[in-house]
């Protein structure tokens, strides 16, 4: 048998897909990256409506945001059959829009610059087909500088209830030790909030062509995001989907509301590339210039 063959009964029989997205999108947070930021990773009981409460405890051992770059099939970072995926931990399953802006490079400036250039979301409503979406969307005329400041419009519908294969794009499924959360020391818990709902998961996923088709007519550059790019993401809830109103992940309620998502203590996260899995240093070259003064330094005050 070809091998090519061969490789494709075997996807067949595992239960895998030809499209190179993730297998099992509610699988352990062991396989995703913690989206680290200033203070807690989200706090309770935190948001101005109903819904959307994103919660994680202040050590990181149970966060609220997560994300995730796989290679795809061929195993390598090329872009074409990549994905970036996206967990985020709610205190329940009430409905919420919840949205991820995107400050990247934006054609003009080189890597993130303080504005949003373009948001992507998921949303899940109990017995509305049509609401449980991913969805693209632009920013509005506004700065999208800061949370007092974002907007944003329907762009593009990536996926729907009403397509067969939403289930293996988005997935909401409550939290559960030892499978979907891999945390399981003693303080682990399935009710972070103490709420009278079990806490759920939100995963989804998007292909980097899809992501970058969308980037790309958002914000009319020809530049690609790959797995080296550096992104800043701001993830917010809302009960709509053309503002924030609810919450956001790295703030207590609507403390910070006011600050640009660059100040940190606002709610922008640190800048990561899509694949990796620290932030990346702040101003690294300014670091290895100093760390080189430094050593002249010694090296002249010895020779004295
Ligand atoms: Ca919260
Ligand atoms: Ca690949
Ligand atoms: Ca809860
Ligand atoms: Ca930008």
């Amino acid at each position: 048998m070809k091998k090519e063959i061969y490789i494709f009964c075997l996807l067949l029989l595992l239960g895998g897909n030809l499209y190179g997205i993730i297998n099992d999108l509610n699988d352990s947070t062991d396989n995703w990256t913690a989206i680290q930021y200033l203070n807690q990773s989200d706090f309770y009981g935190d948001a101005q409506a109903n819904g959307g409460d994103i919660i994680g405890d202040s050590a990181y051992n149970q966060p609220g945001f997560y994300k995730r770059y796989d290679y795809g099939l061929d195993g390598e970072a090329d872009g074409g059959d990549d994905t970036m995926a996206f967990r985020i931990r709610l205190a329940s399953d009430d409905s919420s829009y919840l949205l991820i802006g995107f400050d990247v490079d934006d054609g003009t400036n080189l890597g993130p610059d303080g504005t949003i250039d373009f948001y992507l979301g998921v949303s899940f409503a109990t017995g509305n087909l049509t609401k449980d979406k991913i969805a693209f969307y632009s920013p509005g005329s506004s700065a999208n500088d800061s949370p007092a400041t974002a907007t944003f419009n329907d762009y593009s519908v990536y996926k729907n209830g009403n397509n067969n294969d939403f289930a293996d794009y988005a997935n909401l499924s409550p939290v559960v030790l030892g499978v979907n959360e891999g945390y399981t020391g003693t303080d682990a818990s399935t009710n972070l909030d103490g709420g009278d709902s079990t806490d759920y998961f939100v995963s989804f996923q998007v292909e980097m062509n899809v992501i970058n088709a969308a980037y790309q007519g958002i914000s009319g550059t020809t530049n690609l995001l790959t797995a080296d790019s550096e992104m800043m993401m701001v993830l917010g809830s809302s009960g709509n989907d053309n503002n924030f109103n609810q919450d956001f992940a790295g703030i207590d309620g609507t403390t910070g509301a006011s600050l640009p998502w660059t100040d940190p203590n606002g709610p922008g996260a640190p800048i990561y590339t899509a694949e990796g899995t620290t932030p990346v240093p702040e101003s690294s070259s300014y670091a290895l210039m100093f760390g080189a003064l430094a050593g002249i330094v010694v090296f002249l005050r010895r020779r004295r």
